[in-house]
């Protein structure tokens, strides 16, 4: 009995004066201290009627207190439902309606207009600083509500080739058990300096950097956001950096960026988005560090990494994590293929998430009886039982490491006024990685007000969603089958952003 994800995270270090978050402004939070605050939220929460197994829904800029709230969800028993804070009203509005959400937490600043989407879905809207007053106000011991390893710790909300975003149902045996194999697997310790520059609401910056820094007892230099200033002033305090790859490559664009800066960190890593074969070298022949870049999406938690000692083979994304099984399939017939061979990812193990909420079906698409997750990824083992991804198999852009989904933005340009259909892609972008285009055709003689469409996105979509280019084109390419060609446009449009 108990509650393995709270007592993980907690158990060891509990109560302990060390210092858990270094914050911009000089000040420090220790681990001590953090509890209190986390037992504080707890109380909040519970007063505001969530039972365990309620998801409570955040949005808002990064702070210590969204960390605490995430950790009092844990110690309740209540469903951690983190979201963006770029996403509009509009994408807000179906993620606290579609999880059912309890209670959502936002920022004061948009109370109002997320009063409506509150309403709509049932849900209690509190803003963070009414919630933080009602916390400090209660004790700072809360009872542990008893979990176990199968009851559901996390909602995070992911967008689907077709359709709508689903809602991956994490429960406390995936946080947990990859958190215990990559605190391992990257020798965290509580002597271990965490600089924190990713956003707190995806798998990276929650699961990866802040589980395992909270399971060794270790801290984090808390950055609200990468800011390239910050990052160089306090990368000689730090040990262990976690990224995706635009944060490698904006540091390799500074003079300042040096092995002397780098001389005390221990730990780069990198993933969420491929990082070119060339940046890895660059990045050792500039640091004398090889980046070590792992594998994982919001479904999975981590499942591959280059060793920690061993060889880190750039464009290659390491071997499957103790726990993990990996194969490469046919994605035709699902069958298994040799070593050697490119096909469709598929990996199994107590990462693997519960399903999609309330999408049986989507969920048993992707989702084997037999416990294999269908990543949508294309990759080959090596020899040496590296896994190299070298595409994907479903319509997915990874923009700075934000996943953007064309289906979602064609379906808002297609209504359009002036727009007869359009075709979303994602080409090569020298600091995101890939970056959005969207190919438009008119609907009739006289071509659509560009700007005026790249206004109609606002109230819709997240601006990192947003094409940075549209064109016009007579009409788009199709197959025999119909089948829109966008590897065609991509390949018309590969060199747009080219430095
Ligand atoms: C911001 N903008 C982006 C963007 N981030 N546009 C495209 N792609 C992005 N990733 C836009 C803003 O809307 C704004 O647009 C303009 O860029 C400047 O905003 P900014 O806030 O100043 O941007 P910046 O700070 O430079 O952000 C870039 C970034 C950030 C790369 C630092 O996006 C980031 O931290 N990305 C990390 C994402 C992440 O954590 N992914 C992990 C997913 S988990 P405008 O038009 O208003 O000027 C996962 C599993 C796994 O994938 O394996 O880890
Ligand atoms: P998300 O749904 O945001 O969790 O994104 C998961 C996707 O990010 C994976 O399916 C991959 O396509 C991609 N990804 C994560 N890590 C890497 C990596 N190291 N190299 C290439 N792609 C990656």
């Amino acid at each position: 009995m108990g509650n393995p994800l709270f007592d993980g995270l907690f158990g060891r270090h509990r109560g302990a004066e060390s210092v858990f978050l270094h914050l911009s402004d000089g000040s420090m939070i220790t681990h001590g201290r953090f509890l209190e605050r986390t037992a504080r939220f707890a109380h909040a929460l519970t007063l505001l009627r969530a039972v365990p197994g309620d998801r409570v829904a955040l949005q808002v800029e990064k702070c210590p207190d969204a960390l605490a709230i995430y950790a009092a969800c844990a110690q309740a028993g209540l469903v951690f439902l983190p979201l963006n804070t770029a996403y509009t009203a509009d994408e807000v509005g179906y993620f606290v309606e579609n999880s059912g959400a309890k209670v959502f937490v936002c920022e004061g600043a948009r109370l109002e207009t997320l009063g409506p989407v509150a309403e709509r879905a049932g849900a209690v809207l509190t803003d963070l600083g009414s919630l933080a007053a009602m916390a400090e106000a209660q004790p700072a011991e809360f009872e542990t509500v008893v979990r176990d390893g199968e009851h559901l710790a996390a909602f995070l909300y992911t967008s689907g080739t077709t359709g709508r975003s689903k809602g991956a149902m994490l429960s406390q045996r995936n946080l947990l058990s990859n958190a215990e194999v990559l605190v391992e697997a990257w020798r965290f310790t509580e002597r271990d300096v965490l600089l924190h520059a990713l956003p707190i609401f995806h798998t990276h910056g929650l699961f990866v950097a802040t589980n395992i820094t909270l399971m060794a007892g270790g801290s984090m230099i808390f950055l609200p956001k990468f800011d390239l200033e910050e990052v160089i002033r306090l990368l000689p305090d730090a040990t262990a950096m976690m990224g995706v790859p635009t944060f490698y490559t904006r540091l390799l664009g500074d003079a300042r960026f040096t092995r002397d800066l780098t001389a005390d960190m221990r730990l780069f890593v990198s993933g969420s988005a491929p990082l070119l074969a060339e940046t890895h070298v660059a990045f050792e022949g500039r640091t004398g560090h090889r980046i070590l870049e792992r594998y994982g999406m919001t479904e999975t938690n981590m499942n591959t990494s280059n060793p920690y000692e061993g060889p880190r083979k750039a464009g290659t994304v390491g071997r499957p994590l103790p726990g993990v099984e990996l194969k490469i399939t046919d994605p035709g017939t699902g069958a298994q293929l040799p070593a050697g061979k490119i096909g469709q990812i598929e990996v199994r193990g107590p990462n693997v998430f519960q399903g999609y909420w309330q999408m049986p079906e989507k969920t048993r698409e992707e989702l084997r009886e037999d416990g294999f997750f269908i990543t949508g990824d294309l990759g080959r083992v090596d020899a040496d039982g590296y896994v190299e991804i070298v595409g994907r198999n479903k319509d997915l852009i990874i923009s700075g490491g934000y996943n953007i989904y064309p289906k979602e933005i064609e379906g808002v340009l297609d209504e359009a006024e002036g727009v007869l259909e359009s075709a979303v892609i994602g080409v090569p972008h020298p600091d995101f990685g890939e970056t959005v285009v969207a190919a438009i055709v008119p609907e009739g003689e006289s071509a659509p007000d560009l700007d005026a469409l790249a206004n109609g996105l606002e109230e819709r979509l997240a601006r990192f969603k947003h094409p940075r280019r549209m064109v016009l084109v007579e009409a788009l390419p199709r197959n025999s089958m119909g089948k829109v060609q966008k590897n065609v446009l991509r390949d018309r449009y590969a060199a747009l952003f080219s430095a």
